[in-house]
Protein backbone atom coordinates (compact mmCIF):
# COMPACT_ATOMS: atom_id res chain seq x y z
CA UNK A 1 0.00 0.00 0.00
CA UNK A 2 0.83 3.28 -0.72
CA UNK A 3 1.14 5.16 2.37
CA UNK A 4 1.17 8.61 1.25
CA UNK A 5 -3.12 7.75 -0.15
CA UNK A 6 -4.55 6.99 3.11
CA UNK A 7 -8.31 7.94 3.33
CA UNK A 8 -10.98 6.91 5.50
CA UNK A 9 -13.25 4.27 4.22
CA UNK A 10 -16.67 5.26 2.22
CA UNK A 11 -18.72 4.19 5.37
CA UNK A 12 -17.58 6.49 7.27
CA UNK A 13 -19.03 10.13 7.97
CA UNK A 14 -16.93 11.98 9.99
CA UNK A 15 -19.45 14.42 11.62
CA UNK A 16 -19.88 18.26 10.89
CA UNK A 17 -19.87 19.81 14.10
CA UNK A 18 -15.95 18.07 14.72
CA UNK A 19 -14.37 19.24 16.38
CA UNK A 20 -17.38 18.13 19.06
CA UNK A 21 -14.84 19.21 22.01
CA UNK A 22 -11.89 21.43 22.07
CA UNK A 23 -9.80 23.47 24.42
CA UNK A 24 -12.40 26.37 23.98
CA UNK A 25 -14.95 24.66 25.99
CA UNK A 26 -12.41 23.77 28.74
CA UNK A 27 -13.09 25.99 32.04
CA UNK A 28 -9.93 25.64 33.23
CA UNK A 29 -6.63 25.74 31.71
CA UNK A 30 -6.35 23.53 28.52
CA UNK A 31 -4.75 23.49 25.39
CA UNK A 32 -5.24 20.33 23.80
CA UNK A 33 -8.63 17.73 24.25
CA UNK A 34 -8.12 14.71 23.29
CA UNK A 35 -7.95 10.80 22.92
CA UNK A 36 -11.42 10.48 25.10
CA UNK A 37 -12.70 7.91 26.30
CA UNK A 38 -16.66 7.82 26.03
CA UNK A 39 -19.68 5.63 27.35
CA UNK A 40 -23.58 6.02 28.00
CA UNK A 41 -23.73 5.80 31.86
CA UNK A 42 -26.50 6.78 33.88
CA UNK A 43 -28.79 8.09 31.18
CA UNK A 44 -26.45 10.44 29.71
CA UNK A 45 -23.20 10.31 27.66
CA UNK A 46 -20.07 10.24 29.32
CA UNK A 47 -16.85 11.53 28.33
CA UNK A 48 -13.40 11.44 30.17
CA UNK A 49 -10.66 13.36 28.22
CA UNK A 50 -7.48 13.77 28.11
CA UNK A 51 -6.56 18.05 29.00
CA UNK A 52 -3.08 19.16 28.12
CA UNK A 53 -2.26 22.78 29.28
CA UNK A 54 0.78 24.63 29.56
CA UNK A 55 1.95 24.08 25.76
CA UNK A 56 6.38 25.11 26.53
CA UNK A 57 7.22 24.58 22.95
CA UNK A 58 8.57 20.65 21.40
CA UNK A 59 6.80 18.12 22.63
CA UNK A 60 6.70 19.40 26.36
CA UNK A 61 3.52 21.19 28.36
CA UNK A 62 3.16 22.01 31.93
CA UNK A 63 0.82 19.29 33.04
CA UNK A 64 -1.90 16.59 31.66
CA UNK A 65 -4.82 15.76 34.01
CA UNK A 66 -8.60 14.00 33.28
CA UNK A 67 -11.42 16.05 32.10
CA UNK A 68 -15.17 14.86 31.72
CA UNK A 69 -17.79 16.20 30.30
CA UNK A 70 -21.61 15.20 29.47
CA UNK A 71 -24.36 15.17 27.19
CA UNK A 72 -27.75 14.04 26.21
CA UNK A 73 -26.68 13.41 22.39
CA UNK A 74 -23.12 12.39 21.96
CA UNK A 75 -22.47 15.65 20.33
CA UNK A 76 -23.21 18.49 22.48
CA UNK A 77 -21.47 18.61 25.52
CA UNK A 78 -20.97 20.26 28.92
CA UNK A 79 -17.77 19.75 30.59
CA UNK A 80 -17.16 19.98 34.73
CA UNK A 81 -16.08 22.76 36.19
CA UNK A 82 -12.95 21.02 37.48
CA UNK A 83 -10.87 18.09 36.02
CA UNK A 84 -11.76 14.50 37.29
CA UNK A 85 -8.87 12.78 38.07
CA UNK A 86 -5.28 15.36 37.89
CA UNK A 87 -1.84 14.18 39.69
CA UNK A 88 -2.30 15.50 42.47
CA UNK A 89 -6.14 13.97 43.48
CA UNK A 90 -4.76 10.40 42.19
CA UNK A 91 -1.68 10.79 44.29
CA UNK A 92 -0.12 7.35 42.71
CA UNK A 93 3.68 7.04 43.98
CA UNK A 94 5.67 7.43 41.24
CA UNK A 95 3.27 8.68 38.35
CA UNK A 96 4.21 11.67 36.56
CA UNK A 97 1.48 11.72 33.84
CA UNK A 98 -1.95 10.14 33.34
CA UNK A 99 -3.54 9.96 30.30
CA UNK A 100 -5.45 8.17 27.37
CA UNK A 101 -8.56 7.05 29.39
CA UNK A 102 -10.83 4.40 28.22
CA UNK A 103 -14.56 4.05 29.71
CA UNK A 104 -16.15 0.97 30.05
CA UNK A 105 -19.75 -0.03 31.87
CA UNK A 106 -19.66 -3.26 33.15
CA UNK A 107 -23.12 -4.70 35.12
CA UNK A 108 -23.86 -1.30 35.78
CA UNK A 109 -20.11 -0.24 37.06
CA UNK A 110 -18.20 2.14 34.98
CA UNK A 111 -14.92 1.43 34.77
CA UNK A 112 -11.69 3.47 33.88
CA UNK A 113 -8.36 2.73 32.20
CA UNK A 114 -5.85 4.81 31.44
CA UNK A 115 -1.88 5.24 31.02
CA UNK A 116 0.49 7.04 33.32
CA UNK A 117 3.99 7.60 32.75
CA UNK A 118 6.51 6.64 36.00
CA UNK A 119 10.51 7.05 35.91
CA UNK A 120 10.49 3.32 35.56
CA UNK A 121 8.50 2.57 32.86
CA UNK A 122 5.03 3.12 30.95
CA UNK A 123 2.09 1.32 33.05
CA UNK A 124 -1.77 0.63 32.64
CA UNK A 125 -3.78 1.14 35.20
CA UNK A 126 -7.93 0.17 35.49
CA UNK A 127 -10.36 2.43 38.38
CA UNK A 128 -13.99 1.85 39.64
CA UNK A 129 -15.04 5.49 38.60
CA UNK A 130 -17.51 6.36 41.81
CA UNK A 131 -20.97 6.66 41.04
CA UNK A 132 -20.96 10.53 41.73
CA UNK A 133 -17.48 11.26 39.48
CA UNK A 134 -16.04 12.72 42.39
CA UNK A 135 -13.12 10.07 41.57
CA UNK A 136 -12.22 6.54 41.74
CA UNK A 137 -10.93 3.05 42.91
CA UNK A 138 -7.63 1.80 41.49
CA UNK A 139 -8.00 -1.95 41.35
CA UNK A 140 -4.89 -2.79 39.10
CA UNK A 141 -1.57 -1.30 37.91
CA UNK A 142 0.08 -3.29 35.46
CA UNK A 143 4.01 -3.85 35.10
CA UNK A 144 5.73 -1.81 32.77
CA UNK A 145 5.96 -0.98 29.54
CA UNK A 146 2.48 -1.71 28.91
CA UNK A 147 -0.44 0.19 28.15
CA UNK A 148 -3.89 0.82 25.83
CA UNK A 149 -5.72 -1.31 28.02
CA UNK A 150 -9.90 -1.15 27.51
CA UNK A 151 -12.07 -3.62 28.51
CA UNK A 152 -14.71 -5.49 27.19
CA UNK A 153 -18.40 -4.44 28.24
CA UNK A 154 -19.25 -8.23 30.02
CA UNK A 155 -17.34 -10.77 31.02
CA UNK A 156 -16.91 -13.49 28.60
CA UNK A 157 -16.40 -17.46 29.86
CA UNK A 158 -17.05 -16.14 33.74
CA UNK A 159 -13.75 -13.43 33.46
CA UNK A 160 -13.38 -9.44 32.67
CA UNK A 161 -11.33 -9.43 29.12
CA UNK A 162 -9.05 -6.63 28.56
CA UNK A 163 -7.15 -5.71 24.95
CA UNK A 164 -3.28 -4.44 25.45
CA UNK A 165 -0.29 -2.82 24.07
CA UNK A 166 2.84 -4.43 25.45
CA UNK A 167 6.04 -3.01 23.99
CA UNK A 168 7.89 -5.47 22.75
CA UNK A 169 11.26 -3.59 21.84
CA UNK A 170 13.76 -6.32 22.94
CA UNK A 171 12.00 -9.25 21.40
CA UNK A 172 11.08 -7.70 18.29
CA UNK A 173 14.31 -6.16 16.70
CA UNK A 174 14.80 -3.20 19.16
CA UNK A 175 12.45 -0.46 17.26
CA UNK A 176 8.93 0.31 17.43
CA UNK A 177 7.19 -3.41 16.65
CA UNK A 178 4.62 -3.61 18.84
CA UNK A 179 1.08 -5.89 19.14
CA UNK A 180 -2.40 -6.44 20.36
CA UNK A 181 -2.61 -8.41 23.10
CA UNK A 182 -5.69 -9.61 25.62
CA UNK A 183 -5.74 -10.48 29.13
CA UNK A 184 -8.47 -11.60 31.41
CA UNK A 185 -9.29 -11.73 35.15
CA UNK A 186 -11.22 -13.33 37.96
CA UNK A 187 -12.19 -10.28 39.61
CA UNK A 188 -9.84 -7.33 37.69
CA UNK A 189 -7.41 -6.97 39.98
CA UNK A 190 -5.19 -9.85 38.97
CA UNK A 191 -4.70 -10.23 35.17
CA UNK A 192 -3.62 -13.37 33.45
CA UNK A 193 -3.90 -16.00 30.20
CA UNK A 194 -2.35 -13.07 27.51
CA UNK A 195 -2.40 -13.93 24.22
CA UNK A 196 -1.52 -12.72 20.85
CA UNK A 197 -4.72 -11.07 19.14
CA UNK A 198 -3.34 -9.25 16.21
CA UNK A 199 0.33 -8.34 15.01
CA UNK A 200 1.90 -5.19 13.52
CA UNK A 201 2.73 -7.32 10.22
CA UNK A 202 -0.82 -7.93 10.20
CA UNK A 203 -2.59 -5.04 9.23
CA UNK A 204 -1.42 -3.32 5.54
CA UNK A 205 -1.54 0.13 6.32
CA UNK A 206 0.92 -0.37 9.61
CA UNK A 207 4.73 -0.60 9.68
CA UNK A 208 5.41 0.28 13.25
CA UNK A 209 3.22 -0.63 15.98
CA UNK A 210 -0.55 -1.03 16.53
CA UNK A 211 -2.73 -0.79 19.70
CA UNK A 212 -6.30 -1.08 21.05
CA UNK A 213 -8.84 1.26 20.39
CA UNK A 214 -11.75 2.07 22.30
CA UNK A 215 -13.38 -0.62 23.95
CA UNK A 216 -15.03 -3.53 21.70
CA UNK A 217 -18.78 -3.83 21.18
CA UNK A 218 -21.20 -6.54 21.10
CA UNK A 219 -22.73 -8.06 17.64
CA UNK A 220 -24.52 -11.06 17.08
CA UNK A 221 -21.86 -11.84 14.94
CA UNK A 222 -19.03 -10.73 17.11
CA UNK A 223 -16.73 -8.21 19.26
CA UNK A 224 -16.66 -4.66 16.98
CA UNK A 225 -13.15 -3.17 17.72
CA UNK A 226 -11.47 -0.51 16.78
CA UNK A 227 -7.80 -0.29 17.17
CA UNK A 228 -5.05 2.22 15.81
CA UNK A 229 -2.26 1.57 13.45
CA UNK A 230 0.71 3.66 12.91
CA UNK A 231 2.82 4.53 9.99
CA UNK A 232 6.38 5.87 10.21
CA UNK A 233 7.94 7.27 7.27
CA UNK A 234 11.39 9.17 8.35
CA UNK A 235 11.07 11.58 5.11
CA UNK A 236 8.26 13.22 6.98
CA UNK A 237 9.34 16.54 8.87
CA UNK A 238 7.11 19.35 10.45
CA UNK A 239 3.66 18.99 9.95
CA UNK A 240 2.31 20.20 13.52
CA UNK A 241 3.97 22.89 16.03
CA UNK A 242 6.35 20.03 16.59
CA UNK A 243 9.64 20.22 15.28
CA UNK A 244 9.44 16.58 13.68
CA UNK A 245 6.85 14.47 13.49
CA UNK A 246 7.44 11.19 11.39
CA UNK A 247 4.64 9.35 12.60
CA UNK A 248 0.85 8.41 10.85
CA UNK A 249 -2.26 6.84 13.17
CA UNK A 250 -5.37 6.01 11.54
CA UNK A 251 -7.97 3.58 12.77
CA UNK A 252 -8.83 0.17 11.69
CA UNK A 253 -11.18 -2.50 12.56
CA UNK A 254 -11.32 -6.13 13.27
CA UNK A 255 -14.37 -8.50 14.46
CA UNK A 256 -13.33 -10.98 17.50
CA UNK A 257 -15.00 -14.27 18.11
CA UNK A 258 -17.61 -13.69 20.52
CA UNK A 259 -16.77 -16.47 23.24
CA UNK A 260 -12.96 -16.62 22.08
CA UNK A 261 -11.83 -12.98 21.86
CA UNK A 262 -8.40 -14.49 21.18
CA UNK A 263 -9.44 -14.96 17.63
CA UNK A 264 -9.79 -12.93 14.69
CA UNK A 265 -12.99 -13.40 12.90
CA UNK A 266 -11.84 -11.02 10.02
CA UNK A 267 -10.06 -7.11 9.66
CA UNK A 268 -10.74 -4.69 6.79
CA UNK A 269 -7.51 -4.70 4.63
CA UNK A 270 -8.33 -0.99 4.19
CA UNK A 271 -7.74 2.11 7.19
CA UNK A 272 -11.58 2.65 8.70
CA UNK A 273 -10.37 6.27 9.62
CA UNK A 274 -7.48 8.28 8.12
CA UNK A 275 -6.05 11.55 8.58
CA UNK A 276 -7.39 13.56 5.71
CA UNK A 277 -8.99 17.10 6.70
CA UNK A 278 -6.70 19.87 6.95
CA UNK A 279 -7.01 20.16 10.91
CA UNK A 280 -6.27 16.50 10.79
CA UNK A 281 -3.56 16.55 8.72
CA UNK A 282 -1.50 20.33 8.93
CA UNK A 283 -2.86 22.00 12.13
CA UNK A 284 -2.51 21.27 15.73
CA UNK A 285 0.07 19.47 17.66
CA UNK A 286 0.47 16.73 16.07
CA UNK A 287 -0.64 16.29 12.44
CA UNK A 288 -1.74 12.91 11.14
CA UNK A 289 -2.89 11.12 14.37
CA UNK A 290 -6.42 9.46 14.97
CA UNK A 291 -6.60 8.30 18.06
CA UNK A 292 -10.14 6.26 18.62
CA UNK A 293 -10.91 5.64 22.26
CA UNK A 294 -14.64 5.43 22.17
CA UNK A 295 -17.41 3.54 19.95
CA UNK A 296 -20.90 2.95 21.10
CA UNK A 297 -23.69 1.26 19.03
CA UNK A 298 -27.11 3.02 19.14
CA UNK A 299 -30.61 1.20 18.76
CA UNK A 300 -30.95 2.53 15.47
CA UNK A 301 -27.67 0.53 14.31
CA UNK A 302 -25.55 3.65 13.86
CA UNK A 303 -22.23 3.08 15.77
CA UNK A 304 -20.53 6.21 16.95
CA UNK A 305 -16.52 6.74 17.19
CA UNK A 306 -14.97 9.07 19.14
CA UNK A 307 -11.55 9.81 18.18
CA UNK A 308 -8.77 12.15 19.34
CA UNK A 309 -7.34 14.25 16.18
CA UNK A 310 -3.87 15.78 15.64
CA UNK A 311 -3.45 15.41 19.20
CA UNK A 312 -5.19 18.23 19.61
CA UNK A 313 -8.88 18.16 19.53
CA UNK A 314 -11.68 15.90 19.67
CA UNK A 315 -13.59 14.20 17.30
CA UNK A 316 -16.88 12.41 16.09
CA UNK A 317 -17.21 9.78 13.17
CA UNK A 318 -20.36 7.78 12.31
CA UNK A 319 -20.71 4.53 10.25
CA UNK A 320 -24.17 1.42 10.36
CA UNK A 321 -23.06 -1.13 12.40
CA UNK A 322 -24.19 -3.83 9.25
CA UNK A 323 -21.43 -2.19 6.86
CA UNK A 324 -18.45 -2.44 9.72
CA UNK A 325 -19.28 -6.01 9.96
CA UNK A 326 -19.52 -6.69 6.38
CA UNK A 327 -15.46 -4.52 6.09
CA UNK A 328 -14.62 -7.41 8.29
CA UNK A 329 -15.98 -10.36 7.04
CA UNK A 330 -15.75 -9.28 3.34
CA UNK A 331 -11.89 -9.47 3.60
CA UNK A 332 -11.61 -8.09 0.07
CA UNK A 333 -12.94 -4.59 1.71
C1 LIG B 1 0.93 7.57 21.51
C2 LIG B 1 0.19 8.04 22.76
C3 LIG B 1 -1.06 8.78 22.37
C4 LIG B 1 -0.80 9.81 21.28
C5 LIG B 1 0.01 9.23 20.16
C6 LIG B 1 0.40 10.25 19.12
O1 LIG B 1 2.19 7.01 21.83
O2 LIG B 1 1.03 8.87 23.52
O3 LIG B 1 -1.53 9.44 23.51
O4 LIG B 1 -2.04 10.25 20.76
O5 LIG B 1 1.19 8.65 20.67
O6 LIG B 1 1.16 11.28 19.69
Amino acid sequence: MEFEQLRSHSVITKHPLNPILSAKDVPYPSRCVFNAGVTKYQGKYVMIFRNDYGYLGGCLFEGCNLGIALSDDGIHWEVGAEPFMTLEKAAMPECKRLYDPRLTVIDGVLYLCFAFDTAHGIRGGTARVREDFSGMEILSLSAPDNRNMTLFPEKIGGKFVRLERPFTVYSRGGKDRFDLWLARSPDCVYWGEHALVLAVEHVPYANDKIGPGAPPIKTKKGWLTVFHAVDLDPNRGKRGWEDTWKKRYSAGIMLLDLDDPRKVVGMSKLPLIAPESPDETEDGFRAGVIFPGGMILEESGEVKIYYGSADTVECLATADAEELLRLCVEPKH
